[in-house]
C-alpha cells in the first residue's frame, strides 16, 4: 500500500492534474480510508512542494499546478472525508482566508469537515479583509468566525478582524478561531480570538466546543 502512497505524492509534487485525482478515487474504492490517503499522500507532497518553494527549486506556477492536483485529489475524497453523522444544524460558520493572503486549500479542507459536522458554513473565499467578515457575520448571523492565515505577513490581519467585530458591536455574539501552518495557540490568544484549530479535524473539535456542541 505504501506504493500507492508514494506514488500519488510523486505525481502531486509532479503537478498532474488528472492522477491525482484518478489514483485518490482507485484508492479510495479499494477501501484505503480518505484520511489516510490524505495523511500518508496528499500532505507529505505538499511538504515537499513548500521546501521546494522555499530553496527556489520549484516555482510559483509549478507550485500552483500541485496546489490545483491536490485540490483535485481533496473533491474525490470530500464525500468520504466527512463525518457522515453530522447531519443536524449547529450554527453558521463564516469562514476566510484573511486580506492579503491567497492561500485556500487547507481553509477549504476546514470547510469541508466542518459542513460535514453539521455546520452551516459561509465560505468568503481568499484575501478577505477585515470589515468584509464584519459584513458577512451581520448578513448570515454567523454563530463563529474562522480565519485562515498561511503568511507570516497576513497573520495581522487577524487580529485586525478581530478588533473589527468588536469595533462593531459583535463580539458579545460572535465566536472566533483561527488556525493555519504559521498560527499557534499563543498568537489566538495574544489577538484575543476564541480558539485555535492546528489541522481541519481539529479545527471542527474546537469549533464544537466554542458553539457548546462537543
Ligand atoms: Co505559498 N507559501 N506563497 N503558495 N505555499 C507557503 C505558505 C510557504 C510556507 C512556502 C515556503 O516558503 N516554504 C511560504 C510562507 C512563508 C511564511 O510566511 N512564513 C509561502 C510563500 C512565501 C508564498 C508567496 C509569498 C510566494 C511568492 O509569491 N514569492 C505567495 C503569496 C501569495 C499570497 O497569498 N499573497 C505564495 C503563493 C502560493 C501559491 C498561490 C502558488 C500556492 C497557493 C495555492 C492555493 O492555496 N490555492 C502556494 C502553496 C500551495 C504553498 C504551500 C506549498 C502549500 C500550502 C498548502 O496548501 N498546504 C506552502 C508550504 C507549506 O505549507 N508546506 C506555502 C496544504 C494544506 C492542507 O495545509 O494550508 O497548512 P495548510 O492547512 C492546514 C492547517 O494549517 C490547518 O488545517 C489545514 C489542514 O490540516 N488550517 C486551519 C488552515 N487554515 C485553518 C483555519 C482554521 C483551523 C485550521 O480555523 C479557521
Amino acid at each position: 500500500m505504501s506504493d500507492v502512497f508514494t506514488r500519488i505524492t510523486e505525481e502531486l509534487i509532479a503537478g498532474n492534474l488528472k492522477e491525482v485525482p484518478e489514483m485518490c478515487r482507485r484508492a479510495a474504492e479499494d477501501g484505503v480510508p480518505a484520511q489516510e490517503i490524505l495523511d500518508k499522500s496528499l500532505f507529505p507532497g505538499m511538504e515537499v512542494v513548500g521546501q521546494r518553494m522555499k530553496t527556489g527549486e520549484m516555482f510559483i506556477p509549478e507550485v500552483l499546478r500541485s496546489a490545483k492536483a491536490m485540490q483535485a485529489g481533496l473533491e474525490v475524497l470530500k464525500d468520504r472525508l466527512v463525518d457522515a453523522g453530522g447531519s443536524s444544524h449547529l450554527g453558521v460558520v463564516v469562514l476566510g482566508t484573511v486580506q492579503g493572503d491567497m492561500h485556500d486549500i487547507g481553509k477549504n479542507l476546514v470547510g469541508m469537515l466542518m459542513e460535514g459536522a453539521g455546520f452551516k458554513v459561509v465560505d468568503l473565499g481568499v484575501d478577505i479583509k477585515p470589515e468584509q467578515f464584519v459584513a458577512a457575520v451581520s448578513e448570515h448571523d454567523a454563530a463563529l468566525v474562522g480565519m485562515s492565515a498561511l503568511l507570516t505577513t497576513t497573520m495581522p490581519k487577524m487580529e485586525e478582524t478581530v478588533k473589527a467585530l468588536a469595533e462593531a458591536g459583535l463580539r458579545g455574539r460572535v465566536k472566533v478561531m483561527a488556525g493555519g501552518a504559521p498560527v499557534t495557540p499563543k498568537f489566538v490568544e495574544q489577538i484575543g480570538a476564541d480558539g485555535y484549530g492546528a489541522d481541519a479535524g481539529g479545527a471542527v473539535d474546537t469549533a464544537k466546543q466554542l458553539l457548546g456542541a462537543a
